[in-house]
């Protein structure tokens, strides 16, 4: 497993940090995923051998943030 920290643009409240954590978590090979609202952030813990960068921030951008 390798952790990642991902910039997320566009969150405004709890429910955005909701659909965020739940888009990621959609993503095969993601474990886990935190989302800072404040930061406008991701902590994302993968496998990094199913799980891409870049599906990760496609499943952000796909969720109507930006990554
Ligand atoms: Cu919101």
């Amino acid at each position: 497993m390798e952790k990642i920290e991902i910039k997320v643009k566009g969150m405004s409240c709890g429910h955005c940090k909701m659909a965020v954590e739940k888009a990621l978590m959609a993503v095969e090979g993601v474990e886990s995923a935190s989302v800072d609202l404040e930061k406008g952030k991701a902590d994302i813990t993968y496998d990094p051998s199913k799980a891409s960068v870049e599906s990760m921030k496609k499943a952000v951008v796909d969720a109507g943030y930006q990554a």
